[in-house]
């Protein structure tokens, strides 16, 4: 594992999972999603269906509908709780964020080939001292971030398997996106695609 600091705040573990991890992660995402099956979200009063599909682990999981964003205990189809976080993603977070609480949500992110997302802030936490982690599985991405406001210069870099990114402190309100996904660039997931989780503090 290599770690490169891209700007104070935000730092990049290089395979911080190897091979045998993310196959690990990967089964029990799976398991999580035969429980909680990914949803639709959509745009809040448009109703505009995002590209990105999504579900969550954790106590509390991020939701949008027309009614807005916000942080429910619970799968917004079905009412199923939300099932805990895998020990490894904990782990990680108590390894590499070095924050004294433990993340209360966990948001799984599904992009197939022509998925993307757009640029935005992450706002709707409580506890912006918080840092958020994040770990890409499958394909590679490329990534986009730019400053606290929207239409400023931007830097992007490439996500592959088994990479983890924590963005804190002045980096933690930073505008940030998924240009597009790198089809056939890992053959971790099947059907192929990749998955995000972004370990967060909501309250
Ligand atoms: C920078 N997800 O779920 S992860 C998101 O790859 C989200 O699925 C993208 O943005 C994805 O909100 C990017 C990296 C990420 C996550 C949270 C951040 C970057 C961030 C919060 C603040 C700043
Ligand atoms: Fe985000």
């Amino acid at each position: 594992m290599t770690v490169v600091e891209i700007r104070p705040g935000l730092r990049l573990y290089k395979t911080a999972l190897d091979r045998a991890a993310q196959e690990s992660l990967r089964d029990q995402v799976r398991e999580i999603l035969r429980a909680v099956p990914l949803f639709q979200p959509v745009m809040p009063r448009t109703g505009k269906p995002f590209s990105v599909r999504m579900s969550n682990c954790g106590p509390l999981g991020w939701v949008s509908d027309r009614a807005g964003y916000r942080y429910q205990p619970d799968h917004p189809d079905t009412g199923q709780a939300w099932p805990p976080i895998p020990e490894t993603l904990l782990r990680l977070w108590r390894d590499l964020a070095a924050y004294a609480k433990a993340p209360d949500a966990c948001l799984i992110n599904y992009y197939d080939a022509t998925a993307k997302m757009g640029a935005h802030q992450d706002i709707d936490e409580q506890d912006f001292n918080a840092p958020i982690l994040s770990v890409s599985l499958g394909d590679s991405c490329r990534f986009r971030f730019g400053g606290d406001t929207r239409g400023g210069s931007t830097q992007s870099l490439i996500l592959e398997s088994g990479d983890v990114l924590i963005f804190g402190g002045p980096a933690r309100k930073m505008f940030h996106g998924v240009d597009r996904i790198l089809p056939k660039t890992s053959t971790l997931l099947d059907p192929p695609g990749r998955i995000n989780l972004t370990l967060r503090r909501a309250r």
